[in-house]
């Protein structure tokens, strides 16, 4: 069964899928339904096997913001991806010549099990799940997307790093005839982001391969990007194929940019403003007036232990 499927009709219209959001929440509901059937039957039901998409898997986090949700329009057509240009609307409107696939993932450095990986060999069907997080860029908008995609630490854990892996560093395809912002230097390219290695292994880290139950577009990272829910945006890297593991902290593009406005650790944080942004509110994409940004993102319960004892002004 093709896993990464491109072309299909809402490739080119994600206006005309208003219906398909719907089909997608009922889709949910059923599968729902079928899981809790399945955990307490005893007779399998080719049915019942039928609704269980390896593309989708059980949702582990986050159905409470399933009433938040964000449009598969708005989470598809107002994006930052600066290999194709730097208004929200240029990574749709630039990203036609991407080929997500096929598709190469590199696994580096202090590790046991490195080596480079088809798209279909690196992501375990058995591991994906559905998450419904909160999404909130250091330019003060935010959005509830629903993804699809494996827990990072799985893939920490397949590699086995060496006790000198102590950071993960990831990096953006280079292709230039397919990403028009590359052919100019608007960063300095590839785009390049890094974790520590606790921080990865949490179990909120995600790495997605869709969104809404389709495979992701390329102006969301198609076909694997980074999704770390407590951290401003710019730390989800898109369209990986590199993870090394690595002893010192590695070069990151927006830090090394400009130190003064990010850091390497881009939590999300109400205290702690950008120069050039307050980060105490935020505008939630779809609603009027602002709402108050929430202390790593509302996930603080997951991931404040990470940080005990660290003053997070100065690691900002
Ligand atoms: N390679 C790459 N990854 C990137 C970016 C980028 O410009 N290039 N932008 C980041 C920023 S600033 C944000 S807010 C998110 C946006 O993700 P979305 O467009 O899927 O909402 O992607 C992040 N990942
Ligand atoms: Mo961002």
């Amino acid at each position: 069964m093709p896993f990464f499927h491109r072309k299909r009709p809402w490739d080119d219209n994600p206006s005309s899928d208003i219906t398909s959001e719907s089909a997608y929440l009922n889709r949910r509901q059923f599968m729902g339904a079928a899981g809790a059937l399945a955990a307490g039957a005893a007779l399998p039901s080719p049915i019942l096997a039928s609704a269980q998409d390896p593309k989708v898997g059980p949702v582990t986090y986050g159905d409470d913001l399933r009433g938040e949700l964000n449009s598969y329009e708005e989470i598809t057509t107002y994006n930052n991806f600066y290999e194709f240009g730097y208004d929200k609307t240029d990574p749709y409107r630039n990203s036609g010549d991407f080929e997500p696939e096929p598709w190469t993932v590199r696994i580096e450095g202090e590790a046991k099990n490195t080596g480079t990986f088809s798209l279909d060999d690196f992501v375990d069907r058995s591991w994906v799940e559905e998450r419904i997080y909160r999404m909130r860029c250091v330019e003060a908008w935010s959005m509830v997307i629903p993804w699809q995609g494996i827990p990072l630490r799985n893939v920490i854990a397949r590699a086995e790093p060496t006790s000198r892996a102590k950071y993960l560093a990831f990096e953006t395809v280079f292709r230039p005839e397919q990403m028009p912002g590359q052919r100019r230097a608007i960063l300095d390219w590839p785009y390049r982001e890094g974790l520590r290695i606790d921080e990865a292994a949490n179990e909120l880290a995600f790495l997605a391969t869709g969104l809404y139950g389709r495979d992701l577009l390329a102006q969301n990272g198609a076909p694997l990007r980074l999704v770390v829910p407590w951290k401003y945006g710019f730390k989800g890297i898109k369209s990986i194929v590199a993870i090394r593991f690595v002893e010192d902290e590695p070069y990151t593009t927006w830090r090394a940019m400009t130190p003064s406005e990010y850091g390497f650790y881009g939590n999300v944080n109400p205290e702690v403003d950008h120069p050039r942004w307050s980060q105490a509110r935020e505008r939630r994409i779809g609603e009027l007036g602002r709402r108050p940004t929430l202390m790593f993102n509302g996930y603080a319960e997951q991931v404040a232990p990470l940080y005990a004892g660290m003053d997070l002004a100065r690691y900002y």
